[in-house]
């Protein structure tokens, strides 16, 4: 198959299917200018994530911590969604769409999608780390550490990091979509990261068309039904436009 027939292939049964469900990383945020976590350019490369993403490194050392957040913060305030992002948000208004993302910057929620799933948390929420308190937070200075003003305990970013499990409602909301799921688009994630590395696995197994979209191939590519290999901000608008092409 040529890759405008796989396009057009996976076109077709993207527009039968009765809902689109979508799983992100952070491929999808690149072309906004948020770095990635593996690969050329990502965060990992230039900081230890045993450091900054653990609840261990926030023991340790939580103005350290919350100083990579916020320089995130800083970093993600200045970007705008893509053609990828707002490509999805488009669909949506003529069929049901669910997005579950690992990415915690927001930029679905901006481009104007309704429904996704935070699975990693967001950025632009704090969590007392004493009273479980969430609230929302925007600020892109402060001073640190934050402290809580109901109960005085420490404001952590309330974001998943490694050793720390999934909220429990969401990730049954997300297993429950992933089961049902007809057709699912697998965007910018390189699969590595537990558990939504196996998320893509556990549509297939329960039925799903899976369909990969990233620059390259990945660990997960042997168990989906295809990979499309470009950028998101370029595939997707081929795939989700109502107009044939
Ligand atoms: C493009 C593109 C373009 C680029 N267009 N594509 C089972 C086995 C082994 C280990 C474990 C296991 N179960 C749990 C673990 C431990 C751990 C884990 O998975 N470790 C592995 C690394 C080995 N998992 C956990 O700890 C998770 N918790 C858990 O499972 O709880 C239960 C439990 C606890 C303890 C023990 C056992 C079980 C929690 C994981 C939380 C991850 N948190 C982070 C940080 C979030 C906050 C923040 O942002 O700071 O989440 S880490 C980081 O990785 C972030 C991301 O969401 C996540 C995934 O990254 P993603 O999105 O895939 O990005 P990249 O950079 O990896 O890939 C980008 C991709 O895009 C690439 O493929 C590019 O090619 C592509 N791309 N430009 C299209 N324009
Ligand atoms: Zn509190």
């Amino acid at each position: 198959m040529t890759d405008h027939e796989l396009i057009q292939d996976v076109r077709e049964r993207i527009m039968k299917a009765r809902k689109l469900v979508f799983l992100t990383g952070a491929g999808i945020s690149a072309e906004s200018g948020i770095p990635t976590f593996r690969g050329e350019g990502g965060l990992w490369r230039s900081y230890r994530a045993m450091d900054l993403a653990t609840p261990q490194a926030f023991s340790r050392d939580p103005v350290l911590v919350w100083e990579f957040y916020l320089w995130r913060r800083r970093l993600i305030s200045g970007c705008r969604p893509n053609p990828a992002h707002e490509a999805i948000a488009r669909f949506e208004r003529s069929k049901p769409v669910l997005i579950i993302t690992q990415n915690i910057d927001g930029l679905h929620q901006k481009a104007g999608s309704k429904e996704v799933l935070e699975i990693h948390g967001s950025i632009w929420r704090s969590r007392c780390v004493r009273c479980g308190r969430r609230r929302h937070d925007e600020r892109l200075e402060m001073e640190l550490p934050p402290l809580c003003d109901l109960c005085g305990g420490l404001e952590r970013p309330d974001v998943v990091w490694f050793g720390e499990s999934l909220d429990e409602v969401i990730l049954r909301a997300a297993l429950d979509a992933l089961r049902s799921a007809e057709v699912l688009l697998v965007v910018g994630t390189s699969g590595v990261v537990e558990p939504a590395a196996s998320f893509g696995r556990f549509a297939a197994s329960h039925g799903a068309y899976v369909v990969e979209v990233n620059l390259e191939r990945t660990a997960q590519s042997p168990y989906y039904a295809c990979t499309i290999l470009g950028k998101a901000g370029e595939v997707l608008p081929q795939l989700l436009s109502l107009e044939e092409s």
